[in-house]
Formats: structure tokens, sequence, C-alpha cells
């Protein structure tokens, strides 16, 4: 029987949590993932050089230097020819993981539209189009303009499932008033993308796994935070790369490291998910 593997992304180590727990964090996600029967592989760019499996001494060193590049599909090119040391977000990790064969990928939540007054549009909706991998991730980011990503996501063709859930769930909140497809089950998640494979329809199979009710966060309290975060975002004039990450710091201040916890909480229940999706795969070939 072929490896179980998963595929795991570096830019929530690098951009998206606090150091330094986000070392320990990373690490952690890859021993979540070998405990439950699958390899994780950590993607991410070593001065110039693209790695499927970061080894521990590179998760640190992605997860400590300063200058680590954020890059999307759109800036693989750039960091491998400037030999720079990168890390990969959604996009860029499905692209990688593809061509390597892998076929689940685990995340925390997917980039989408954001709420700027101007076009802000992640390009993990892009890749998510085009590139047939099972994507497992907590919903949109609760930053995002929730239904207009939903929106974006369908008419880029991709198909979402909500795991036990047929609202949509938002990263840190468990569940919005948008409705989703339920599915209850691994097998039945991967005998959808068993069909997908099968009928050669192209995209990803998006599955959405509400955070659990222990780290949810209120509605009530997210809005609060984020009103606080977004004022922030215009006062500090943050635009491009630089406003995910930023407004997921914000948010980590203004919650009293709230949301950090319950990203991390997220993170880890959707490796678990991932691993079970990828057994129940290969049970199928
Ligand atoms: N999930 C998290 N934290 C993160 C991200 C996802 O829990 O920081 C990252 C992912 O790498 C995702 C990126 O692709 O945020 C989206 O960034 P942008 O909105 O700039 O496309
Ligand atoms: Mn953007």
């Amino acid at each position: 029987m072929s490896e179980k593997k998963i595929a795991l992304e570096s830019t929530v180590i690098a951009h998206g949590l606090p150091k330094p727990v986000n070392i320990d964090v990373a690490l952690e996600l890859e021993e979540i993932a070998r405990q439950n029967g699958c390899m994780p592989y950590t993607v991410g760019i070593i001065d110039g050089q693209i790695k499927v499996g970061l080894s521990e001494k590179e998760i640190v060193e992605i997860g400590t230097k300063e200058d680590v590049m954020k890059v999307g599909t759109s800036e693989i090119a750039v960091a491998v020819a400037l030999k720079r040391s990168a890390a990969t977000t959604v996009s860029a990790t499905m692209r990688i993981a593809y061509s390597h064969g892998i076929k689940v990928f685990a995340t925390g939540g997917i980039g989408g539209v954001h709420s700027t007054e101007y076009w802000d549009v992640s390009q993990d909706l892009m890749e998510l189009a085009r590139t047939r991998m099972v994507v497992v991730s907590a919903g949109p980011k609760s930053i995002l303009d929730l239904k207009s990503t939903v929106e974006m996501l369908e008419t880029l063709q991709i198909t979402i499932l909500g795991y036990k859930t047929d609202r949509l769930p938002a990263f840190y909140c468990k569940s919005t008033d948008l409705p989703l497809t339920k599915v209850e089950s691994p097998e039945q998640i991967a005998s959808i993308f068993f069909y997908k494979e099968r009928l050669n329809l192209p995209g990803a199979l998006l599955v959405f796994n509400p955070i659990s009710d222990e780290y949810a966060i209120s509605q009530e309290d997210f809005e609060k935070w984020q009103k606080l975060a977004q004022e922030d975002l215009e006062k500090f004039s943050v635009k491009g790369k630089g406003v995910t990450p930023f407004l997921l710091s914000r948010l980590a201040y203004y919650s009293n490291g709230k949301t950090v916890q319950s990203n991390i909480e997220l993170l880890k229940s959707n490796v678990r998910l991932a691993c079970d999706i990828v057994c129940q795969l290969s049970k199928m070939q």
C-alpha cells in the first residue's frame, strides 16, 4: 500500500501565528498526523529550494527568521530564482503538494474576498478552482466578507462540503447563516473525491470542519475585536499580503490571545479529519 500523505502549509507558521508558539504548533501538527497514521509533508521554500517535507531545523528556520517571504502560487518562481526562503500559502502549498502526488491538505482558514473598499481576493480561490485536492479548513477566515467569498467559491466551481454541519463555519466562529451541503463521515468525503477524480472534474474538494464548541469564539466577541482590528488596518494603511497577518495579529492582541488558542485548536482538528480522509481514500484505491 502506498504511503498515506498529508500536506501542511508554512504561512500559518511564519505569518499566521505568533512566535515562538508557531514552531511548537507546526511540530505538533506533524506529530498528530503521524499518530493518525499519516506522513506529514510541511511545504516551504528554503534558500530557493522547494521542500515537500521541511525538516525540524527548517521549520524552526521558517518560524524564526524575519525575512521569510509569504508566497502564493504566483510568487513561487520568484522565491526560487532569488534563492529566498519563503512560507507557502494555501495556493502555493496546493500547487507544490499536488505536483508531488499528495491529495489531501489540512490548513486553518482559507483566504477569500476581503471587505476592503478595493479589490482584494486571495489567490487561494484560483488555486482551489483548478487543483484537484481535498482541502480541510475551518472555513473562510472570519476577517473576510463571507457572503462574497461563498459566491466566489460557487462561481469558481469549487466543491464545498460542511463536515457534520449545513451552515458555513467561519474559522474562529462555529457557524454562520450561510447554507452548505452537509456530509456525515470521512467515508462520504472520500467517495465524493473518488468520483471527482473518476469523472475528471477539476478543482478542490473543500471540506469545512467547524471549530469545536469549546474553542469557538462568539459572533459578538469576534465582531467587537474585528472592528478594532479593521480600524487599525486603516490607521496603519496596511495593504496587499500584509493584510491577513496584520488582522490576525491585531485580533490576537484585542482578544488577549483567545483567537490564537482557537486557531491552534482548529488546526489540530483539521489535521485529524484530513488523516481520516486519507485513510478512507487509501482503502478505496
Ligand atoms: N490559516 C490560518 N492562518 C493563516 C493562513 C491560513 O489559520 O495565516 C494563511 C494561509 O496560508 C492562507 C493565507 O493561504 O493565510 C491567505 O492569505 P491572503 O489573504 O493574503 O491570500
Ligand atoms: Mn490579498
